[in-house]
């Protein structure tokens, strides 16, 4: 162990050392204890099966039936895609193939959208392990698929306690031949404040490495300069900057005069001059209605020579028709998702969006029995995962008035459980769109969209309304995220911000105007990994290293359970959020041909100091775990 902690510091690996490297450098002496993975899973599994997961209503492990498996054959040599396309003719020519492309291309959201706009983001990446192979073989003609970023890489460590980069480099080797497609909030990364340049773009460099090609890049107030950096850095790495504008009011609407058309035709020219590749429209809540998307596609197509790539929810259910009055526009690439992780809060069915093309002019290009086989799987997947539903069931057609996008609807809900307002939830909505009003009617998304939630949460519990937040408001201590919103440290919003409110809010506190960016200091990443090093005592990646820099408690939170628990992501969904059954035993493959046969026989008494001994039986052999019982 000491010759592979010297050969695995970084400072060796960086050349950085000298005779006295072994005198002064401590750390190579830290060794870890050997671990009990058996152990581990146990006590993870003992603790789940008494305490229940976090979101999930206590109860019995429920019986799930087998995932149904497409029955399709899997063929050594995967049919080639736009993955190779790009590799071998670089982003221009990639650029030049769709435009020659006669049918509506898609893009596949199941992995990234469809489950954090359906499931509060919650699949694990070994559900889509297990349905990679088919659907590379599948989706071989999809445009891409959008598997990472956004809410996913959080979350991945928060509540899954699995590491997003893991799912991003395995997916890549199964999936080798369609594009893969990362949503990146610009100067947010994949969080919900702005990050030094120096991580935006060793956060691009590092993500193109592991697999993505497709960078889809917004700022949450639609402020250019929130873009830059990132459309440079995706540039850099050689891959496609897929610029976004966020759709936000209604074209349509005189009374709603901020966002027009001309509003957003100057934007995406100017995302053009910034180095776009794509112009994406990211109707990331599902406002844009049949004819705006006509009226807004046949304009940017007028106004742009770039290709265009649209998106939106399915809440208010005109998703299809609003895709078919954008396909007869002309727009190039749009997202969808399998059928039974599609409609409501989530992406337009590719399925109903095939049939529904039948006989146009411009096809959808898929194949439509492999799409039903994956469609299947994916319905018995989602029931593993039903307590992080929604619970909507039905098109709501009051997305138009509360303008919530598809991505926050089920987290704020979660949100509003938390803090004890799961029962006002109607009153969050519509205080939701009233805050947006008192903001000045401002862009909602990821994380603009998080602070109006935070202030709509923040009104409804503390029974305020527009007028006592102003008149009494410098008494008031607001939400965080509220006072560094209004600071300007997401950046700036069109129109700027309402005047007096901000000094309600802000108190005796500064505002910013320039880039947050320019004003963040670069953070030192060698310095970073070494800090790293000496707290886990041993080698630490680039990825972990960013990890830290983008979600320190998380990452440091992810870490404790790990060392707790071993790696829990070999576990099968059912098991990972229930727990065992009484009797039941399970098989886990904990590495390459090491499996452990596990059997929980039987759950003793609650003693005093509420603890509860588990007796399991591990490959056979009795084992007891103690649990500490906090139901
Ligand atoms: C995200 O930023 O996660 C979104 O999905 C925004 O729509
Ligand atoms: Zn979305």
């Amino acid at each position: 162990p000491f010759l592979e902690n010297v050969v695995r510091h970084p400072n060796f690996i960086d050349g950085n050392f000298n005779t006295s490297f072994i005198d002064t450098t401590q750390e190579l002496f830290l060794f870890s204890p050997r671990k009990d993975r058996g152990t581990k899973l146990l006590s993870y599994i003992g603790n789940v099966t008494v305490n229940g997961f976090p979101g999930i209503e206590y109860q019995q492990k429920p019986i799930f039936s087998k995932p149904h498996k497409p029955d399709i054959k899997i063929v050594q040599s995967i049919p080639a895609g736009t993955k190779q396309i790009l590799d071998e003719r670089g982003p221009e020519g990639l650029v030049q193939w769709i435009k020659e492309q006669d049918d509506v291309l898609l893009t596949d959201t199941t992995m990234r959208d469809a489950h954090q706009s359906l499931l509060a983001t919650r699949v694990r990446s070994r559900d889509m392990f297990n349905i990679a192979d088919e659907t590379a073989q599948i989706m071989h003609n999809f445009f891409s698929l959008e598997m990472w970023g956004g809410a996913t890489f959080d979350v991945a460590y928060r509540f899954l306690k699995e590491d997003p980069w893991d799912r991003l480099i395995k997916l890549r080797e199964k999936m080798p031949n369609v594009l893969f497609q990362m949503l990146l909030r610009g100067a947010n990364a994949v969080g919900y404040k702005n990050y030094s340049d120096n991580v935006i773009r060793e956060f691009i460099s590092k993500s193109s490495d592991a697999g993505i090609d497709v960078f889809r890049i917004f700022d949450s107030l639609n402020w250019i300069k929130g873009m830059e950096v990132a459309i440079d850095a995706t540039r850099q790495s050689g891959k496609i900057a897929e610029a976004a504008i966020c759709y936000t009011g209604d074209i349509l609407d005189d009374s709603r005069a901020k966002y027009t058309v001309q509003y957003y035709k100057d934007m995406a020219k100017e995302l053009e001059a910034a180095g776009a590749h794509i112009l994406a429209i990211k109707d990331m809540a599902g406002l844009l209605k049949p004819e705006a998307a006509y009226r807004l596609i046949s304009e940017l197509k007028a106004s742009t020579d770039l290709p265009i790539h649209l998106h939106t929810h399915d809440t208010s259910g005109n998703g299809i028709y609003l895709y078919a009055k954008a396909i007869e526009a002309g727009v190039d690439i749009i997202d969808t998702a399998l059928g039974s992780m599609a409609g409501l809060t989530s992406q337009p069915s590719a399925n109903s969006l095939y049939y529904a093309m039948k006989g146009s002019k411009r096809q959808v290009r898929a194949d439509i029995d492999g799409l039903e086989k994956l469609s299947f799987y994916w319905e018995d997947i989602r029931k593993y995962y039903s307590d992080f539903e929604s619970g909507m069931n039905s098109p709501h057609s009051e997305i138009y008035v509360h303008e919530m996008p598809g991505g926050q609807y089920s987290n704020l809900q979660q949100q509003a459980k938390g803090v004890g307002l799961g029962d006002r939830w109607e009153e969050v909505k519509s205080m939701y769109s009233r805050v947006n009003l008192l903001f000045g009617d401002v862009v909602k998304v990821t994380p603009s969209s998080k602070v109006v939630g935070d202030m709509a949460l923040f009104m409804v519990q503390n029974d305020l309304d527009e007028e006592t937040v102003i008149e009494r408001g410098k008494t008031i201590d607001f939400p965080d995220s509220v006072i560094e919103f209004f600071q300007g440290y997401l950046g700036q919003p069109y129109g700027g911000f309402p005047e007096e409110l901000q000094k309600v809010i802000l108190k005796d506190r500064e505002a910013i105007t320039v880039r947050p960016g320019e004003l963040l200091e670069a953070v030192d990443l060698k310095e970073l990994r070494d800090e790293l090093f000496k707290k886990y005592n041993r080698p630490i990646t680039s990825h972990e290293v960013l990890a830290t820099a983008l979600y320190p408690k998380v990452f440091e939170d992810y870490m404790k359970t790990v060392d707790m628990f071993g790696d829990v992501s070999v576990l099968d969904t059912p098991t990972f959020l229930y727990g065992l059954r009484l009797g039941e035993e399970i098989e886990v493959e904990i590495e390459k041909g090491k499996t452990l046969i596990i059997k929980l026989v039987s759950i003793g008494e609650a003693q005093y100091d509420g603890t509860r001994v588990l007796y399991f039986e591990l490959n056979g052999q009795p084992r007891e775990i103690i649990i500490q019982d906090m139901t």
